[in-house]
């Protein structure tokens, strides 16, 4: 466990290489059908209906989704398919007892695809109704910089670098820090086949 600077004591953990290669493929492989199932769609900003750069797709009873006419969002299936989503697998759910500190499993997981050029401004994750419940972040693929505020959009920020295997749990006062991903360092990892980098993102919705 680490804890960055300012960020010292503030529900912040970061666990670099938590999974190591061979954990990391098995995830992927795991992830592949899943995927297969529900497949990778682009969401939409709310009113300006402006398109993500980052692909999503969920697992678990509820998933994150946007679009221009209902916004951000919890839904029980998948937009494009109209089913549920898949199961979160109990690779995740174990790393989530590991690491969350928290009693309560998750009920959604926001699996989140980067391919060349893709990135993440910076937000806070508000759409749960738990503000006790940290969210647990797995990164696969390519590293990426991270960027982590504090309670308000303009304060000081750090960067991180995110590699694959590395796991970042946002719990305490920083589950509702600012945060985002500046850009992905394509071509870092071999793990992702066509390159990119997945993140995984575990929250209780409540
Ligand atoms: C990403 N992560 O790493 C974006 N949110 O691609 C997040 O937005 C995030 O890493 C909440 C908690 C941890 C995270
Ligand atoms: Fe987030």
């Amino acid at each position: 466990m680490k804890c960055l600077g300012s960020q010292l004591h503030s529900g912040f953990d970061f666990h670099p290489g938590y999974l190591d290669r061979a954990e990391q493929e098995a995830l992927l492989a795991t992830l592949q059908p899943l995927i297969q199932a529900a497949p990778f769609f682009r969401p939409t900003m709310p009113k300006t209906g402006k398109t993500f750069s980052v692909e999503m797709t969920n697992l678990g009873s509820l998933g994150w989704v946007s679009d221009r006419e209902g916004g951000y969002r919890y839904q029980a299936t998948h937009p494009v398919t109209g089913l549920p989503w898949p199961q979160i697998p109990d690779m995740l759910l174990t790393l989530w007892r590991q690491v969350a500190n928290y009693p309560i499993l998750p009920e959604a997981c926001l699996v989140n695809l980067y391919r060349v050029g893709a990135k993440m401004g910076l937000h806070v994750d508000g759409d749960e109704r738990d503000p006790k419940a940290p969210v647990v972040s797995v990164s696969l693929g390519d590293q990426a910089i991270f960027r982590l505020g504090g309670p308000q959009r303009g304060g000081p920020t750090t960067s991180l670098k995110l590699s694959s295997g590395d796991v970042v749990v946002l719990g305490g006062a920083s589950r509702h820090f600012y945060h985002g991903i500046d850009r992905v360092l394509s071509g870092s990892s071999s793990l992702i086949p066509g390159g990119g980098r997945i993140n995984l993102t575990m929250r209780v919705v409540g």
